[in-house]
């Protein structure tokens, strides 16, 4: 297991490498080229530069996340054919750079949602939330309400731009449901593995975030049968997943560990994120918390101990962090609470080492 730590880059981070180097036990950074249009190619000199800084740092870079998909792909419109050949030839640029590792998602129009960015928590710290009932309102005010909360900064995901245009999505995905959004998942998955085989890249798909169904869009990374859906659809081992144990973990039907049990020794699964969520009701509203498991609703000592005895060794890293200590970064990416879930999560596997 290697721990690692997400980062938005020098132009777009108030977060630098140096401050990542010092916390303890961090050896990768998972970072991304943030400027490049969604469905445009990641030229190989600007990976390498981004792979040569953070090397420069002591920190190693083999994990990218995210390297998003058109919304073309996920619609299945003509035009995806283009996108898709730009998608091979950024897995290329990215595999000559070093990198093992691609994260994307396969979620209509949004990636994550939330409907709270600064959630109160008792200890005075404010963390992400979702409340189902703020998702009956238009879209657009989700939005609206976002990209205002957002301290400045752009959330993954939640390009300003693409928004812009969300009517013209919403119309643009009418008539995709679940089993035309997998079949279009099915025809991206069958152009890219065979340049992820040959490259030596593993592709790492996160799931839906809630993962449930959100304003009609259809959702198909939700729990362990989709999970197997998605492995039938290419049995590849380089067709894996990333497991965010809060994305799952949003739907407590779903059981971390046994998911953890099932794909890890299938050898599917380089990348995990780790977070717990607390759970506010039995409707399923949640806000998210510290990493502790005395925290949340999570047992996060079970789940790195599935990861721990299933043989564990992409890399991890902690998820969203609460604001603590007057930070106001990205929210869910500042600095001290993913530092404070870096630390515990190491203290859990350090104890399962020296257990086994
Ligand atoms: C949110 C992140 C997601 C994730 C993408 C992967 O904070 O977990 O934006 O990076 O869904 O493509």
């Amino acid at each position: 297991m290697e721990m690692g730590f997400r980062w938005y880059g020098s132009q777009n981070d108030q977060i630098h490498l140096a401050d990542i180097r010092q916390i303890p036990g961090v050896r990768q950074v998972v970072g991304a080229l943030f400027d490049i249009p969604v469905g445009e190619v990641w030229p190989k000199d600007q990976i390498i530069q981004l792979k040569h800084q953070i090397e420069a740092a002591g920190l190693k870079f083999t994990v990218v996340e995210s390297v998003n998909i058109h919304d073309d792909i996920k619609i299945g419109l003509p035009s995806r054919d283009r996108y898709i050949e730009n998608y091979q030839q950024t897995i290329r640029n990215l595999a000559a750079a070093g990198v093992r590792t691609i994260c994307y998602n396969f979620m209509p129009i949004f990636d994550w949602v939330r409907t709270n960015l600064h959630f109160s928590l008792a200890d005075g710290s404010q963390a992400l939330a979702f409340e189902q009932r703020q998702v009956q309102r238009q879209p657009q005010d989700i939005i609206h309400d976002i990209e205002n909360d957002a301290n400045g900064f752009v959330l993954p995901g939640w390009e300003p731009e693409r928004l812009a245009q969300v009517q013209q999505l919403f119309d643009a995905y009418a008539g995709i449901d679940e089993a035309q959004l997998a079949a279009n998942l099915n025809y991206f998955l069958a152009a890219i593995i065979p340049v992820c085989e040959e490259c030596h890249v593993q592709m790492a798909l996160h799931p839906d975030d809630p993962p449930r169904e959100l304003f009609g869009l259809p959702r198909i990374y939700k729990n362990l049968a989709d999970m197997n859906r998605i492995v039938a659809m290419n049995p590849s081992t380089a067709n894996g997943f990333t497991i965010c144990t809060g994305s799952l973990g949003e739907n407590p039907q779903n059981d971390i560990p046994a998911i953890i049990r099932e794909f890890v020794p299938q050898g599917r699964v380089p990348f995990v994120h780790a977070r717990n969520i607390k759970f506010m009701n039995d409707q399923g509203d949640f806000h998210e918390s510290a990493h502790l498991s005395s925290m949340g609703s999570l047992d996060m000592f079970a789940i790195m101990q599935a990861l721990h005895e299933t043989g564990f060794s992409g890399v991890i890293r902690p998820d969203h962090g609460r604001d603590i200590w007057h930070e106001s970064g990205r929210p869910g990416y500042g600095l001290y609470d993913r530092a404070l879930g870096i630390t515990y999560l190491n203290g859990l596997w350090e104890a399962l080492e020296k257990q086994s």
